[in-house]
């Protein structure tokens, strides 16, 4: 084996949901260690995992090892291989349990698109238990193909681990505040993936004009059209598996807007109806959350003079930003893009290829398939 004098450091995911899983890693750290051309610099916490992907599994053990190597990648992939055999890893279809899987994450900034081997992972960006163990081995370290560090992977998901599913519809997802600018962004990116758009429709609900008028009775007839009319829009049915959409709102907004403006009781009555509706509703792939303080888009509001929107006030606003921030901080759904709108500006072209480069990494797209 041609081994190269230059030095790189690398990242190894390791996992294991076969026999004793913390054995078989601390063994193929060791084996890591003693291989030629390869030294171990440190290694993550192993964490305990659900099996991502593949339900009636055992749970996994990762970890992630940081590695200086002179070996080539084919080289080390091909090391990698021999200390999965000789810890009794059988290889059959892919995502089937194992003694020890070791996966090249990446190798320094390097991007490798080969038939064997693909680098950066795949994959990595999705999962929470490969970047948290990024992140406490090197939390600034740049994803070579994202440009973002692994902290600010992590954060997009927020503790969940996800895969691209290409049975699923590819929806995503515009959130944030009224006026903080979902439409627009919505419509210019599905124009660059030349994908449907959903747009809410806003002005057809016949209930609003009473209820802004101060009909309160009518609060949940208003509220149950627009529950029904998003289900209507978002319905598994209606969307096609494996193809893109984008739709400027998240379905769990009618939740939120339910919250705030009905009492008890119709919240009650809201509540049963919105349970019975929700399983019917595609979930997205990916969320961009644009954030928007309550200022700017109460100036919005006011320029852009939709009748039933006129009627929010400064602290109306800050109460519904509130629900969006505990909304994406506890959601579980799918990996969510945070958009700063003070500094992230749609119509600039470089920052727009810039998104649709991030986007592109969340979903499923044909020429992806590995
Ligand atoms: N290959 C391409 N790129 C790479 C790379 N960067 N590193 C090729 C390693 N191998 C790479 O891998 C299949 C082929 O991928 C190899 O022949 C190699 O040439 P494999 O190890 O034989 O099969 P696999 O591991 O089942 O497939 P893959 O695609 O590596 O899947 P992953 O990413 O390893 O995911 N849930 C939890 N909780 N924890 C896990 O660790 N892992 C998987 C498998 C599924 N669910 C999991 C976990
Ligand atoms: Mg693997």
């Amino acid at each position: 084996m041609q081994i190269s004098r230059k030095h790189v450091v690398a990242y190894i995911g390791l996992g294991s949901n076969l026999g004793d899983r913390a054995q078989y890693l601390a063994s193929a750290v060791d084996r890591m260690d003693k291989a030629d051309g390869i030294s171990v610099l440190q290694v993550s916490e192993p964490v305990e995992t659900e099996p991502l992907g593949a339900a009636e599994q055992p749970r996994y053990l990762n970890a992630v090892a940081e590695i200086r190597t002179r070996l080539q990648p084919d080289q080390l992939l091909w090391v990698l291989h021999s200390i999965e055999h000789s810890l009794g890893r059988v290889r059959t279809e892919p995502w089937q349990p194992r003694t020890m899987d070791l996966d090249v994450l990446l190798y320094g900034d390097q991007v490798i698109h080969e038939e064997s081997l693909i680098v950066p992972h795949p994959q990595m960006h999705l999962r929470s238990f490969v970047l948290r163990g990024l992140c406490q081995l090197n939390a600034q370290f740049l994803h070579p193909n994202l440009g973002e560090t692994m902290s600010t992977l992590a954060d997009r998901l927020g503790g969940g681990d996800y895969f691209i599913d290409p049975d699923r519809p590819q929806l995503i997802s515009v959130a944030g505040l009224i006026g903080a600018g979902k439409t627009t962004l919505a419509r210019l990116l599905s124009d660059r993936f030349g994908c449907e758009m959903i747009a809410e429709a806003y002005d057809t609900n016949p209930y609003l004009p009473k209820v802004c008028a101060g009909h309160k009775e009518l609060a949940l007839d208003s509220q149950l059209y627009f529950l029904h009319s998003r289900k209507e829009q978002l319905i598994h049915d209606r969307l096609k598996s494996g193809a893109i959409a984008l739709s400027d709102y998240v379905f769990e907004k009618d939740r939120i807007f339910a919250l705030r403006t009905l009492d008890e009781a119709q919240y009650q009555a809201y509540k049963q109806q919105a349970a019975a509706v929700r399983p019917q509703v595609a979930p997205p792939v990916l969320v961009l959350y644009l954030q928007a303080s309550p200022e700017q888009c109460l100036e919005r509001i006011h320029c852009r003079n939709r009748p039933y929107e006129q009627g929010m006030s400064l602290h109306s606003l800050e109460i519904l930003n509130q629900d969006y921030e505990t909304l994406f901080t506890d959601w579980r759904q799918c990996p969510v893009i945070r958009l700063d709108t003070r500094r992230f500006n749609c119509f600039d072209t470089l920052q727009l290829d810039w998104l649709i480069r991030q986007i592109w990494a969340y979903i499923y797209c044909p020429d992806n398939e590995e």
